[in-house]
């Protein structure tokens, strides 16, 4: 199986988008060039406006850490899940979304199909290991016709890219550092997750995964 043409076929060389269902996009690796510049937007951002176990709406502390930037940031507490202008533990805007971020969404929206994508809004999660994602679908932006960008540093982790019910059983798809998965039309409203990162240490992240999500929320 040494003929690149047959090779090909299982595993396609990195770079190349690869369409896991209508409107889902994975660019492996469309990151790595401008990691050293996205994780030093990233620490810098972090340093004004910490990571935070935020709770759920039951009461439950979140495993993943999360923190925002740009004009809307993404919080949950005990009333619930909502995008707000002011960091709630600052009583302050998020910090200002960084132009290596911003571009980074806008042209990997634009491969995948979506252009003219502007997020005004960028979660940052971090997962120690053994922090997961429950299965859940993105819906609480105001416009569903715009697609969501979901960057990968770090740790691997294994996302989980369910169907339109939460009991639609998920295939697994591994993401890497740098890959970038796009998320838009048809796919918008799929459930998905991630199951719990394993232990280890990456020398751009140390022992942590880092995930962005990039949204027009408002
Ligand atoms: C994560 N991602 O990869 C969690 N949501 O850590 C998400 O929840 C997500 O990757 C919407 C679109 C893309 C995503
Ligand atoms: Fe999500």
């Amino acid at each position: 199986m040494s003929d690149p043409h047959t090779a090909d076929l299982f595993a396609p060389p990195a770079g190349e988008p690869q369409v896991l269902a209508p409107g889902a996009v994975l660019l492996p690796g469309a990151a790595l060039d401008d990691a050293p510049a996205l994780l030093a937007a990233i620490r810098d951002i972090l340093a004004r406006a910490p990571l935070r176990q935020m709770v759920t709406r039951g009461g439950f502390k979140m495993s993943v850490a999360m923190s925002n930037c740009g004009a809307l940031g993404w919080i949950s507490d005990r009333r619930g899940y909502r995008y707000a202008p002011l960091d709630p533990e600052r009583d302050a805007p998020w910090p200002a979304m960084p132009p290596v971020l911003q571009a980074l969404a806008t042209t990997s929206a634009t491969r995948a199909g979506f252009a003219g994508f502007v997020p005004d809004a960028c979660l940052i999660n971090r997962y120690a290991p053994g922090a997961r994602m429950a299965l859940h679908q993105d819906r609480d932006e105001a416009d569903f016709d715009q697609p969501i960008v979901s960057l990968s540093l770090g740790l691997p982790a294994v996302f989980l890219f369910g169907g339109f019910e939460r009991g639609d059983r998920p295939t697994r798809i591994p993401l890497g550092h740098g890959d970038v998965l796009v998320w838009g039309g048809p796919a918008r409203l799929r459930f998905h997750g991630v199951l719990p990162v394993k232990d280890g240490t990456h020398p751009a992240t140390g022992a942590c995964r880092l995930n962005l999500t990039f949204r027009k929320a408002g």
